[in-house]
């Protein structure tokens, strides 16, 4: 299959994370050959060194890259399939070429646990120009497009958290000093903190300070700049700032973490996929909307009750409840239970077939009727 995917980055980097990983996963694992094309390089190069945030076109990691730029959009014709991420709209001139050859199109949607999605995965929607686009929802069930997971991961990850080494020798060249790593191994928690700026992160530490077991705080650079000021008192935990890394890199930071705070829709589903505790906090929209869709996920979210109503004050930050909530999600019989859930939700949500091969096998059955 020859693909198209466009890409346009509206704010932060889920959009061009979520395509790019689709990207790489439709290229390497389905061999496809695929075009990607992406208005803001400048947001892609923060996540994937080697990208020329001025490049017209370029190759990496076997994917063709395109600088959608509007005027005038490069004049590449549609070849077998064109998914278009989050409605962006391919450019005119482009869908002028898709009612000459009609490719297989599908919009991307973002990822919801809301029920209905299950209805309006894979339905198509008919264009007056003759054009059909059909919708293809990420999601939490086999009624759905599924989550994006590489084939490999299990064993990637499986080695890692096994390995003290191994995760000293990452972390170490993440930039993580070597009397961290010796906190670490001397029993220290260690979590990763990836939020907006509406987080309550200075309640997170000051219940990290109050907790007996020292922590260890790793946080992406420019993310929650006033947490230094909310760790000096004794006990605090130790921060450590990371800069932005590739997503193999930063999909390996929580692996190492004991329990991951992570934001949108991206970096959420990594977390699940490292077995390990996590904390989301969902994009927020207007008129609180969000909060609907974060109670769809936690009904499906295995974790227990203290562990569901620290995400809830997590996300409530008005609520003045996430310290009080953190203390108690830590304790040891419900840490002991969360974690448990946390690996029952990576076991059970792997078991089901990846976005990416969803999509492959959607796509081809729709060729097939062309
Ligand atoms: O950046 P985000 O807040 O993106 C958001 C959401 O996707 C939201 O749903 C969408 O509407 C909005 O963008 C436009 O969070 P997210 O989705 O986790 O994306 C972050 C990406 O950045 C993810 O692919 C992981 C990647 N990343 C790295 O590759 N390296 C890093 O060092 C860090 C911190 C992140």
């Amino acid at each position: 299959m020859q693909a198209d995917i466009f890409c346009r980055v509206v704010d932060n980097y889920g959009d061009i994370g979520v395509c790019w990983r689709l990207a790489r996963q439709l290229a390497q694992d389905c061999r496809w050959d695929i075009r990607l094309w992406v208005d803001d390089l400048a947001s892609f190069a923060r996540i994937q060194p080697g990208i020329d945030a001025h490049a017209a076109r370029q190759e990496l990691a076997g994917v063709d890259i395109v600088h959608w730029s509007d005027n005038p959009a490069p004049a590449l014709a549609a070849r077998d399939v064109v998914i278009e991420a989050f409605a962006c709209d391919p450019p005119a001139a482009f869908v002028d070429s898709m009612r000459r050859t009609h490719p297989v199109w599908i919009n991307l949607e973002y990822l919801s646990a809301e029920s209905w999605v299950e209805s309006c995965h894979g339905l198509p929607s008919q264009r007056p120009d003759g054009l059909v686009k059909h919708f293809f929802f990420p999601g939490f069930t086999t009624a759905t497009g599924g989550l994006l997971r590489e084939q490999n991961l299990s064993a990637e990850r499986d080695a890692l958290q096994q390995s003290t080494a191994l995760q000293d020798s990452f972390l170490r060249s993440a930039g993580v000093p070597d009397d961290v790593l010796a906190q670490r191994r001397g029993g220290a928690r260690t979590v990763s903190l990836f939020c907006y700026p509406s987080a309550p992160a200075a309640s997170l530490a000051t219940a990290l300070a109050a907790d007996q077991r020292p922590t260890v705080l790793l946080v992406p650079q420019g993310v929650a700049p006033a947490l230094e000021s909310a760790c000096q008192s004794p006990g605090a935990p130790r921060i450590v700032r990371l800069p932005f890394m590739a997503q193999p890199d930063f999909d390996r930071v929580l692996w190492c973490a004991d329990l991951n705070f992570v934001r949108g829709e991206d970096s959420f589903v990594r977390a699940a996929w490292a077995a390990r505790p996590l904390v989301w906090q969902i994009y927020p929209q207007e008129e609180n909307v969000h909060l609907e869709k974060l109670d769809a996920w936690l009904a499906r979210y295995p974790a227990p009750e203290s562990a569901q109503a620290l995400i809830r004050a997590w996300n409530q930050p008005e609520s003045g409840g996430a310290a009080a909530a953190v203390t108690a999600a830590l304790s040891p019989a419900e840490w002991t239970a969360w974690a448990a859930a946390a690996r029952d939700w990576d076991a059970s949500q792997s078991a089901l077939p990846g976005l990416a091969e969803n999509l492959a096998a959607f796509c081809a059955e729709l060729a097939k009727k062309r």
